[in-house]
């Protein structure tokens, strides 16, 4: 491997893990990050996102030197951008993090540098990248314009791992790797080869950018799939759960499972960007994307429906994270759904997360919203409203549920 210096720039979910991984393979690197107190807790070998084993990794690389988080790029041989693409009002992709990224890293290009961008985008981004990278340094050449007589390689590969099991899916996940030209993509794959065991498929960066929206969009499409048919089910007074355990007996039949919504970064977000970039053609996707964001608010409904038969009901909410067994709360339905059932006074919320120790931001100053744990909750409860299957929940005693009103948005207890 010829990159002796890598600089990630953006210390997120990706990032970091990314540039702990690179440390951990002999790697001198450089983890970029605009917010200074992210750089600090990564020099101090701690972290300040949510992932198993991570924090470890990151302070045995901190502590060898390998890593060394700063707030300004620097030189080096390699720079992978992972930084945050959100949408904007109106679903338009919202690619500034990433011109941001280019402008900090321009000044440190010099003739065989690499440059990979790993987030989630739009197709067209990296051809995008390597334009405004171009404008910032006119002395260079860059792919776009001079395709293998470049002295810059510009190359997509997105990331693809799955939150709570982020240090092995980094390893052992095949990586889709994008040049703008071949060259690109061969060096791009040797770097991962510092520490990939899973294969490497190289392609275009155009094909790249649009297999890794194609890949989130295919499962919320398949979710979307999933909560149609559970509706349908609810229509006909017959149990979701049972009809798709049965359908999944088919040997080409796989439907996901039905829930309260699509949280997380990723799923509720990436297919807007082949909607806003295909109007025309994406029209699954598009309506997937609205199945999927209206669930929460279904919850609401049935939730109100049943309460309104008691003066002063208790509705215990199980689960805050956007899935199972994880402690990630970001774009998390079951928060939108407690937050909605307290801004319509639906009753009183005892909401159990066994993996927070306080309310997230958006439900704290909310008087009729407690955090509790799961014995009290379903003591006192009129109501019990399953959000999320974690563990602790599928284990819970039946006899607490005993002529209590039960939703079970996620099937625990079908
Ligand atoms: N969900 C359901 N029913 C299901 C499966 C999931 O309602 O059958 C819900 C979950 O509860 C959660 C949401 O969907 O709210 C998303 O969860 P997830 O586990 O499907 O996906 P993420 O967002 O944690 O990670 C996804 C992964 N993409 C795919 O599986 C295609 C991951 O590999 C990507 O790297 C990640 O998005 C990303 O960063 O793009």
């Amino acid at each position: 491997m010829d990159f002796e210096s890598v600089a990630v720039i953006g210390l997120g979910y990706i990032g970091l893990p990314t540039a702990a991984i690179l440390a951990t393979h002999g790697v001198q690197v450089l983890g970029v990050d605009v917010n200074a107190e992210v750089v600090e807790t990564v020099n101090q070998g701690r972290i300040h996102i949510v992932e198993p084993e991570l924090e470890a990794v990151v302070s045995g690389v901190t502590s060898s030197g390998r890593l060394r988080a700063v707030c300004q790029p620097e030189p080096a041989a390699a720079f992978i951008i992972a930084v945050p693409t959100p949408f904007t009002d109106g679903h338009a992709p919202d690619v500034s993090y990433i011109e941001k990224a280019a402008q900090s890293i321009a000044p440190h290009l010099r003739s065989g540098v690499l440059v990979i961008l790993e987030s989630t985008s739009p197709v067209g981004t990296t051809e995008r990248l390597s334009r405004w990278l171009a404008e910032a340094r006119p002395d260079l050449h860059f792919p776009h314009q001079f395709g293998e007589a470049a002295d810059v390689n510009v190359v997509y590969c997105p990331e693809r791992v799955l939150p709570g099991h982020i240090l092995h899916e980094l390893v052992y996940n095949d990586r889709i790797i994008g040049g703008i030209t071949p060259r690109c993509a061969q060096r791009a794959a040797s770097l991962y080869g510092a520490f990939l065991k899973g294969q490497s498929f190289l392609t275009n960066s155009r094909t790249a950018e649009m297999a890794k929206l194609s890949e989130n969009a295919f499962r919320d499409v398949n979710i979307a799939l999933a909560n149609e048919l559970a509706e349908i089910a609810d229509s006909f007074d017959i149990n979701p759960w049972e009809v798709i355990d049965l359908a999944n007996r088919h040997p080409r039949v796989n439907i996901l499972q039905p829930g309260p919504g699509v949280g997380g970064h990723c799923i509720a977000v990436d297919p807007w960007f082949l909607v806003h970039g295909a109007p025309a053609q994406a029209r699954i996707i598009r309506v997937a994307r609205e199945i999927n964001d209206a669930k929460p608010r279904q919850v609401v409904s049935k939730v109100k429906q049943h309460s309104a038969r008691f003066t002063a009901p208790v509705i215990a909410c199980l689960g805050l994270a956007y899935k199972a067994d994880i402690d990630d709360l970001r774009e998390s339905p079951a928060v939108e759904i407690v937050r909605e059932l307290a801004a319509e006074r639906a009753g009183t919320l005892l909401v159990v997360e066994p993996h927070v120790k306080e309310l997230p931001f958006a439900l704290q100053d909310l008087s009729d919203v407690k955090l509790v744990d799961l014995g009290e909750a379903c003591a006192k409860a009129d109501i019990i409203l399953l959000l999320v299957n974690h563990r602790q929940f599928k284990a819970v005693d039946r006899r607490l549920l005993m002529e209590k009103i039960v939703i079970d948005t996620r099937g625990v207890w079908r």
